[in-house]
């Protein structure tokens, strides 16, 4: 394939209700979307992930976009491309901005499945034909209200619960979920608001038994993890840590985690995520899918690479119905009975709902091979 036009588009979607974590709140969602289209006429879409703040890692939006813009773009367009694969290495001379990275490759991954005329999963090697997902949600204003916001969730069918946890919401409302809820999977997500001098708080999880506890420490430590694992039962799954195949060989060696959370766009695009996935599956390592708060292509992205055999445990794709009032692909993601259908088409399998796209876009530039056109 050989990439001859690259569209930039900056879209805002409202979500239905805020999302609160231990960094801050999200009532909009603002991100990049990426249009590519092949020489062949085939468009293939990806998405950043990059908030509008850089609150959980270092890109935003608008570092992604000088990253595609000055860096990226130039690297792909017009060249040959074989396989996927070879994205990363075009983008090795590239330090970091993995978020910038994986919104390009994401869209040739897309256009490289429709040409082999497999499903994006199919073209990944996934197995699974649907997909066991949980939901993750935010810090709320009580616990009275997290108790019904998690049991409306319970009754959508949902049935591994993630809540968001920081320092004066935690012991307490775990120990209120797991009295309410009492086998339901429960696990707690901290982004890393606590450091190793809160261990004797965390230790005071254990006797909830979480599924796990999420990024409880600093998001470039994995060297307190492995101390603060020694002492935990509940085991520590690595979210903001891990950006790489490398990174997550030295946490598991560390003994710094015992699950992954495998994020495309924080690990670089969906190269390295398998290459990770595979990592653990030798490892014995469980991994799952983590969210972003997506719109439905960064979604079917995620529900693509969640069909690896070693994507064990559910994954925080949920569906299109519990973020957007309108999503932007059709149809939209479907959780029912806590799993979601893989599509069986070629490329991402949804439709792009080009009106929907246009009417949430606030800005857009298109790239060619000739020259930048806005
Ligand atoms: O840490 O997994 C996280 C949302 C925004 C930023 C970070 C995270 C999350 C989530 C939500 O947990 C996952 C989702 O529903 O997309
Ligand atoms: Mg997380």
């Amino acid at each position: 394939m050989k990439i001859t036009d690259i569209t930039i588009r900056h879209l805002k979607m409202t979500m239905k209700s805020p999302f609160t974590t231990s960094f801050g709140t999200f009532k909009d969602k603002e991100f990049l979307l990426l249009e590519a289209k092949n020489e062949d006429g085939t468009v293939g879409w990806g998405e950043s992930v990059a908030f509008n703040a850089p609150w959980y890692n270092e890109e935003t939006l608008k570092t992604n976009w000088h990253m595609l813009e000055d860096f990226l773009i130039p690297l792909i367009l017009n060249k040959e491309i074989k396989h996927p694969d070879e994205v990363n290495q075009m983008f090795a001379p590239i330090r970091k901005n993995n978020m910038a990275k994986s919104t390009i490759e994401g869209a040739i991954w897309d256009i490289y499945a429709q040409q082999t005329n497999q499903s994006l999963a199919q073209a990944l090697g996934g197995t699974k034909d649907k997909i066991e997902v949980g939901i993750s949600i935010g810090i709320q204003n009580s616990i009275d209200e997290l108790l019904r916001v998690v049991d409306g969730f319970l009754k959508e069918g949902y049935k591994r619960i993630k809540v968001k946890i920081k320092p004066g919401w935690d012991v307490d409302v775990i120990r209120s979920l797991r009295e309410h809820f009492p086998n339901v999977p429960i696990m707690a997500d901290a982004n890393s608001a606590y450091r190793l001098k809160d261990i004797d708080l965390l230790k005071q999880l254990d006797e909830f038994d979480l599924l796990m506890i999420e990024q409880p420490l600093a998001s470039d430590d994995i060297i307190d993890h492995a101390q603060l694992q020694k002492e935990l039962k509940t085991p520590i799954c690595l979210d903001e840590s891990i950006h790489s195949l490398e990174d997550a060989r030295k946490a598991i060696e560390l003994g710094s985690t015992k699950i992954i959370n495998i994020k495309i766009g924080r690990v670089g695009g969906l190269t390295e995520a398998k290459k990770i996935h595979d990592y653990c599956e030798e490892k014995g390592v469980p991994v799952w899918c983590g969210g972003m708060l997506e719109s439905g292509i960064g979604r079917s992205h995620n529900i693509a690479l969640t069909t690896l055999s070693n994507f064990i445990l559910p994954g925080d794709t949920a569906g299109s119905n519990r973020y957007w009032e309108k999503d932007i692909i059709r149809p939209e993601v479907v959780a029912t009975d806590g799993y979601i259908d893989v599509p069986q088409t070629p490329g991402i399998g949804y439709e792009v709902d080009r009106e929907t796209v246009e009417a949430y876009t606030v800005a857009k530039k298109e790239y060619r091979s000739g020259g930048t056109t806005v």
